[in-house]
C-alpha cells in the first residue's frame, strides 16, 4: 500500500491534480510536422502527373508523379513518385502514393485491414492532354487531372462526390540523407536542412529523427456535405467542427490524466476514418496510417468560415466540408468509400477492417468493477451482495492490485490465495472473472517474463538498440515487441491455464495501458525514436533494419490486443469466445476487443460525453463501447450515479468501475431509493439482452453500428446531423438518456416520417407520431425510450442474478405496430459461449405480425438449436381492431389462445402462447 501511494504521488507530481496538463500533450505548433505542414498553402499544387505513364494493371492504375519547381522559368523536377488507384469491391477506390525510388520502405499499417481488400473492375474511359477517366463496375466515376494534380471522385447520378488535393495540400516529404556542408566564414560542417529535420524536442524529450523529415499529407473536399464525422477518440460533439482558429483533430494514442471535455486533444484510441454527409449522399475517407496524425476541418456552413474563405474558394457554396490529414510519416494510403448513404459508407468501412466478431453473451450483460476488489473476501462479499439485493451482474473484475507487485500472469498470494476456488465460486452463480494485464512489464530480476523476454531479446529496443526501460506501474518496465511474429505468439501462450494459473474459460481479460502508457516517456508514451522488430531483407542496416515507434504507434495497442484474443483462443483449442476491453484503439481493434473510455470523471459532463464518444467509435466501426459508470474519478450522488446508470443499461458495454481512492459505491451501498432505481436499470439490460445479442450477431454480419447516431437511419432529416444526445439500437429502438442534472423533463427528438412513424414509449405503450421534439417527462424512475412502430422485440422478463440462468427462460414478444398495423423484428439464440454457432447450431428467426397471421420462422433453414425457451406473453401495442380468436399453430399441434386488451393505449395481450422457440410457429388472427 505504501509504495502504491508513492507511486500514485510521483503519478500525481507527474500529471497536475484534477484537470488535465496540457504541458504534458503536445499542440500542433509543437509537433513538428504538424506545425511544418499546417504553415504550407501552396496556391498552387507542386504534384503534377505524367500522363504518357499511366498504365493499368488488373484493378489498379498506375502512373507517375513528379512535383515541380513552379518558381522556375524551366520545368524543374524536384522529386519523382509513384501513384496507385484502385478499385476495391462494393464502391471503394484506394488510391496510394510513395516515392518511386525511397531511401527506405515506409511504414504501412499491418493489422488495420482484416485482409486483402477484395477487387473491383478498373476500367480506363479516356486519357485526353491533362486527364485521366477510370470507371468502376459500380459506375463511379474517377478524373484524375495531370497539373496540377488532382482526383476527384463521382458518385453514381455524375456528381461529384470528393476531390482529393483542390487545396494542393498533398505532400510527401522525400525522404532523404542528412545533407551537411562547410560554413564559409568558420569553416565549421553545418548541417544544411531545416531546422528540426534530425531532431526535435519536447519539454526534456530528445527525439533524434534516424530518417528527418517523412510527413505525408492531404486534404479532401466533400462537396454538398453538411456535416462530417468520425475519426475518434475525442471529447467534443459528434459532428466534426471546423479547425480553422484552434488546434486541429489529433490521433495519437495518448493515456490523458484527467482528459477534458469538449476537446479535439488525442486520447487513447485514434481511428483515423473520416466522414462527411449531407441530404445528397455520404461519402467516406480512410486514412490508412499508423503514426502521429492530425485533421483539420472546415465546414463552410459554420458562419466565421463562410464569411471569410467560401466566397473566395468555392464562389459562395455553402454545404461543404474540407479535411486535411497530416501524418508524421507512412505511405500516402487512403481508402475513399462513396457511399452513398451512410449505411454504405459504414459497411463499406467494416468490409475492409473488420466486424467486432459476436461476443460471448455475459460480456452484453452488467459488469461490476473497481480499482481494486482488495481480495477474495471482497470478491466473495461483492458477488454476494448483488445476490443479496437481487441485482443482476454477470462479472466481477479485478485491477491491477490482484498481482503480485503488478507482474502480471502472477497473483498476490497473500490477498488471493485461491484464485481457482474463486473462480469456482463465481461461476456457481453463473458469473465470470475478468482480470487486468497491462503491457508494461516489470524489470524485476526472478520474474519468469521479464527473464525470457531479455533472454530472447522480445523487448522494443530504445534508439540506441537496448531493451528499452520505461516507468510505469511496477516502477522499471520494459515493452514486449509485438511486431515481432515470435513476441506476439509468446504473449499469446501466456493465456495457457497451465501458465496462467487459476484461470479458466470463465476468466476473460482487460488490457488497460496499452497506448502504450509510459509515466516518464514524452507526452506519457514511448519515445518515438524506440526501435522495433522489422523483417528485412538481408543487409539492412541503419534506419532501414527497423521500424521506429514512430512508424507504428497507433498500431501497438492493436498488436497487443491481437496476441490476448490469440491467447484466449488458443488456451481450448477455439472453441470459446474470448472477450477483451481495451483503452487504446486503431482501425481493425473492434475485431478483438470492446473499448471503453477509459478514466472519466464523475461529473454530468462525463455522462452526456459518454454517447457521444461511442457514437463516434461506433461509427468508426467500434460498436462494443461503454464508459466507467458512475465516472472513475471523483464519488457520483445519488442522482447522477442513477442516471448513469440507466444510460449505461442503453450502451453496448455496460461496467460500473471506479478509482482505488474514491469512496465504494456498490449499488447497495446507496439509499434504498437509488439502489431500487439500480437495480430497476440493470434488470431492463437483463429483460433486453437477447435484443443486444441479436444486434451483435447481425454487426457481425452486416458491420453496421449497434449504437447508431440518428442520421444514419434518416439521412435526408437535417434536423438529426447535429443530435448527440439520443441514439438508435439497431433500428428498432431509441434512447435519449437523461444527461442533465435536476430535470424533470427532456426534450426528445423523434425522428421519421410525420405520416407514417410511430414511436412507443416502452414503459406505457403511448404512441408519439414523429417527426420533431417531444417533451418527456422524467423523474428518476424514467428512462426515455422509444420502441419505433413496425418492430418485433424479444424481452425475458423473469430475470434472475447471471444472463447465464436466463437461458431457457420464456420471451415476451413486444409486437408495436406500424401506420398499416404490422411489425418486424429478428431473434438470435445460440449456446452464448461457444463458436458451435458456426457449425448451424443457431437460430436466427424472423418474428413478423400482420393483422391476419403472426409469425415465428427461421431465416436460414439449415440452423438450429435446441432452446428450451418458450413465448410467455405477445404483447401488441397500437392495435386499433383486435381480432376475436387466435389460433397458434406449431408443427401438428394447435392451440386457441386467451387475449386481454388494455384500452386506452390499444395494447392487446395474448397469454401463455407456449409455443417453443426451438421450432417455427405461426398464429392466424381472426375477426
Ligand atoms: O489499473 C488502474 C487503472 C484502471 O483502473 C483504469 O480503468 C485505467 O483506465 N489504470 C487506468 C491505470 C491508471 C489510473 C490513473
Amino acid at each position: 500500500m505504501k509504495t502504491l501511494r508513492c507511486l500514485l504521488l510521483a503519478f500525481l507530481a507527474i500529471h497536475g491534480s484534477f484537470a488535465v496538463d496540457r504541458n504534458n500533450f503536445k499542440t500542433c505548433a509543437q509537433s513538428g510536422f504538424c506545425k511544418r505542414l499546417r504553415e504550407q498553402k501552396p496556391e498552387k499544387s507542386q504534384y503534377a502527373l505524367d500522363l504518357t505513364s499511366v498504365m493499368v494493371q488488373g484493378n489498379t492504375l498506375f502512373a507517375n508523379v513528379e512535383t515541380i519547381d513552379r518558381e522556375s522559368e524551366k520545368r524543374t523536377v524536384l522529386h519523382k513518385y509513384v501513384l496507385k488507384l484502385s478499385a476495391i469491391q462494393d464502391g471503394t477506390f484506394r488510391v496510394e502514393m510513395d516515392e518511386a525510388e525511397p531511401l527506405y520502405p515506409r511504414y504501412v499499417p499491418q493489422l488495420a485491414l482484416k485482409d486483402t481488400p477484395v477487387p473491383d473492375k478498373l476500367n480506363l474511359v479516356s486519357k485526353d492532354d491533362n486527364r485521366v477517366i477510370a470507371t468502376n463496375s459500380q459506375g463511379h466515376k474517377v478524373v484524375i487531372t495531370a497539373d496540377p494534380l488532382k482526383v476527384e471522385f463521382y458518385d453514381k447520378s455524375g456528381d461529384v462526390a470528393l476531390v482529393m488535393n483542390e487545396n494542393s495540400q498533398l505532400i510527401i516529404e522525400p525522404l532523404r540523407k542528412k545533407r551537411e556542408a562547410v560554413d564559409d566564414e568558420s569553416g565549421n560542417v553545418v548541417e544544411v536542412d531545416e531546422e528540426g529535420t534530425w531532431g526535435e524536442n519536447f519539454k526534456s524529450h530528445h527525439d533524434s529523427k534516424p530518417r528527418g523529415n517523412e510527413a505525408i499529407s492531404m486534404d479532401f473536399s466533400f462537396p454538398d456535405a453538411e456535416q462530417a464525422y468520425g475519426i475518434p477518440e475525442h471529447t467534443d460533439k459528434v459532428n466534426l467542427a471546423t479547425t480553422t482558429s484552434g488546434e486541429p483533430y489529433r490521433l495519437f494514442n495518448l493515456d490523458v490524466f484527467e482528459f477534458e471535455l469538449d476537446s479535439r486533444m488525442a486520447l487513447y484510441a485514434g481511428i483515423p476514418v473520416l466522414y462527411a454527409h449531407g441530404t445528397k449522399r455520404t461519402v467516406g475517407v480512410f486514412w490508412h496510417n499508423a503514426a502521429e496524425t492530425w485533421v483539420d476541418v472546415v465546414n463552410y456552413a459554420d458562419s466565421n468560415v463562410v464569411s471569410s474563405l467560401v466566397n473566395l474558394v468555392t464562389g459562395g457554396q455553402k454545404q461543404r466540408v474540407d479535411a486535411r490529414f497530416m501524418s508524421e510519416s507512412g505511405v500516402l494510403d487512403v481508402f475513399v468509400l462513396l457511399g452513398d448513404k451512410p449505411k454504405d459508407v459504414f459497411r463499406q468501412y467494416t468490409a475492409l477492417t473488420g466486424v467486432a466478431p459476436l461476443p460471448p453473451k455475459f460480456s452484453l450483460a452488467y459488469h461490476q468493477s473497481r480499482w481494486n476488489y482488495v481480495d477474495e473476501a471482497d470478491v466473495a462479499s461483492v458477488n454476494e451482495g448483488f445476490d443479496t439485493h437481487d441485482i443482476p451482474a454477470d462479472s466481477i473484475w479485478l485491477d491491477i492490485e490482484y498481482t503480485n507487485t503488478k507482474k502480471y500472469f502472477t497473483w498476490d498470494l497473500e490477498k488471493f490465495p485461491h484464485p481457482s476456488e474463486m473462480v469456482s465460486n463465481l461461476t456457481a452463480k453463473g458469473r465470470k472473472l475478468i482480470v487486468i494485464i497491462d503491457p508494461h512489464i516489470k524489470r524485476e530480476a526472478g520474474y519468469f517474463l521479464h527473464e525470457e523476454a531479455t533472454e530472447r531479446g522480445y523487448y522494443v529496443k530504445n534508439k540506441d538498440g537496448k531493451d528499452y526501460d520505461g516507468w510505469c506501474w511496477p516502477g522499471s518496465s520494459s515493452y514486449l515487441d509485438f511486431l515481432n511474429p515470435l513476441v506476439s505468439q509468446y504473449l499469446s501462450e501466456q493465456y495457457r491455464y497451465d501458465k496462467f494459473v487459476g484461470t479458466s474459460k470463465d476468466v476473460h481479460i482487460w488490457n488497460d495501458m496499452n497506448e502504450p502508457s509510459v509515466f516518464n516517456g514524452p507526452e506519457i508514451t514511448m519515445p518515438k525514436d524506440n526501435r522495433h522488430y522489422k523483417e528485412s531483407e538481408s543487409g539492412s542496416e541503419g534506419p532501414a533494419a527497423y521500424w521506429e515507434h514512430r512508424h507504428i504507434h497507433n498500431e501497438y495497442g492493436l498488436y497487443y490486443i491481437r496476441a490476448t484474443h490469440q491467447g484466449m483462443l488458443d488456451r481450448d483449442n477455439g472453441k470459446y469466445r474470448p472477450f477483451v476491453l481495451t483503452r487504446a484503439g486503431f482501425a481493425g481493434s473492434q475485431r478483438y476487443a470492446a473499448i471503453w473510455t477509459g478514466d472519466n470523471m464523475a461529473e454530468w459532463g462525463f455522462l452526456s460525453a459518454s454517447v457521444s464518444m461511442c457514437l463516434s467509435m461506433a461509427i468508426a466501426g467500434m460498436s462494443f463501447c461503454g464508459s466507467d459508470v458512475g465516472g472513475f474519478f471523483k464519488y457520483p450522488e445519488s442522482e447522477l450515479m442513477t442516471r448513469w446508470y440507466q444510460a449505461g443499461a442503453y450502451q453496448s458495454f455496460f461496467r460500473a468501475h471506479s478509482h482505488i481512492e474514491t469512496k465504494r459505491r456498490e449499488p447497495w451501498l446507496y439509499d434504498a431509493d437509488t439502489l431500487a432505481l439500480i437495480r430497476d436499470a440493470n434488470r431492463r439490460r437483463y429483460a433486453l439482452l437477447d435484443f443486444w445479442y441479436t444486434l451483435f450477431f447481425e454487426h457481425s454480419r452486416d458491420g453496421l453500428p449497434v449504437m447508431r447516431p440518428l442520421f444514419q437511419e434518416y439521412p435526408d432529416e437535417t434536423a438529426v446531423f447535429t443530435i448527440d444526445n439520443e441514439y438508435l439500437l439497431g433500428d428498432k429502438l431509441l434512447v435519449r438518456p437523461v444527461l442533465e442534472q435536476g430535470v424533470s423533463s427532456v426534450k426528445v427528438y423523434l425522428p421519421g416520417s410525420r405520416t407514417r412513424t410511430l414511436w412507443y414509449d416502452v414503459d406505457t405503450y403511448q404512441a408519439h407520431q414523429a417527426n420533431g421534439y417531444i417533451n418527456q417527462e422524467t423523474p428518476m424512475s424514467k428512462i426515455p425510450v422509444y420502441q419505433r412502430g413496425g418492430t418485433v422485440l424479444p424481452r425475458k422478463e423473469r430475470v434472475r442474478r447471471a444472463s447465464a440462468l436466463m437461458a431457457a427462460d420464456p420471451y415476451t414478444l413486444v409486437v408495436a405496430l406500424d401506420a398499416n398495423n404490422t411489425a418486424s423484428g429478428t431473434l438470435y439464440i445460440d449456446d452464448g459461449e461457444t463458436y458451435e454457432y458456426r457449425n448451424n447450431k443457431y437460430i436466427y428467426a424472423k418474428l413478423e405480425y400482420s393483422p391476419e397471421i403472426m409469425s415465428y420462422t427461421f431465416i436460414n433453414e439449415n440452423a438450429s438449436y435446441a432452446t428450451r425457451s418458450w413465448v410467455e406473453r405477445i404483447v401488441i401495442a397500437g392495435i386499433k381492431a383486435p381480432p376475436k380468436t387466435a389460433k397458434l399453430t406449431q408443427g401438428d399441434k394447435q392451440t386457441s389462445l386467451l387475449m386481454t386488451l388494455h384500452k386506452g393505449n390499444d395494447v392487446l395481450v395474448i397469454r401463455k402462447p407456449g409455443a417453443s422457440m426451438a421450432k417455427p410457429w405461426k398464429i392466424n388472427f381472426s375477426y
